[in-house]
């Protein structure tokens, strides 16, 4: 793990800020040009939910001024190597329940002899970083369960949760109850603990106020950035 970007990240453990992204759901290269992203430190690109595919990915890639890290569809090994082809900084994985699974994905995103990723032409072959970040998603209470497992697993760089999706699988009605906070101060200090980087996507603020020290943190996503906005603009309440 050699790139600026990550640099910047293993700095951050030291203190610093965490580094602040903006989750992109539907935003075109075109708007990534020419939208103000001066304050915003990384792009994480959603994958699972929104209206951008993998193919979205290498004209982002282009447009963006800072790293672009994607939050896949899912576990398929198919998907992770397309996404890594494109030259991502790293992946963000939904729902990861297992060390298991955790290990597949580790296969999945590395060549052999560490995995099984196929080598061939590719953008990242060209513009790509040589050790993409790996980061599991925590989101579910099984993930929960398993977490000191996820985290053990060599070749996961650190740890990303999901508070919504953990609040609903905790049952709560949302992401600012005493469950799901105590819950996301497990995993980040699990994540600490093991050497590993922390990030949460927060997408609101009451939530980003109560949030343990963390190296990546999603502030919301572009929908929302647009949203209050157009409702600033034209003096909406
Ligand atoms: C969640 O909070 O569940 C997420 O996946 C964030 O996008
Ligand atoms: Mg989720």
């Amino acid at each position: 793990m050699t790139t600026t970007f990550v640099s910047r990240l293993r700095a951050s453990e030291a203190g610093d800020l965490p580094l602040r992204g903006l989750w992109l759901t539907c935003l075109t290269p075109y708007a990534v040009e020419l939208a103000d992203l001066g304050a915003v430190d990384w792009l994480g690109v959603d994958l699972q939910h929104g209206d951008v595919d993998a193919g979205d990915l290498a004209p982002l890639l282009r447009a963006s001024p800072v790293p672009v890290l994607a939050r896949l569809a899912g576990h398929d090994p198919s998907h992770v190597a397309r996404v890594l082809d494109t030259g991502v900084e790293g992946i963000i994985v939904p729902a990861v329940e297992s060390a298991d699974q955790a290990a597949a994905l580790v296969a999945a995103s590395n060549p052999p002899p560490v995995g099984t990723r196929s080598t061939g032409v590719s953008r990242a072959g060209a513009f790509g970083k040589p050790q993409p970040l790996l980061l599991p998603m925590v989101e579910t209470a099984l993930g929960l369960d398993a977490l000191e497992e996820i985290a053990a697993v060599a070749g996961v760089d650190g740890i990303f949760v999901g508070p919504y999706d953990l609040s609903l699988s905790l049952g709560a009605s949302s992401v600012v109850e005493p469950v799901v906070v105590k819950a996301i101060e497990t995993v980040v200090a699990t994540a600490h603990r093991h050497g590993l980087l922390a990030g949460v996507f927060a997408g609101n603020a009451d939530l980003a106020a109560r949030l343990p020290a963390v190296e990546l943190v999603a502030v919301d996503t572009d929908l929302a950035a647009l949203r209050a906005g157009i409702r600033q603009l034209f003096g909406q309440p």
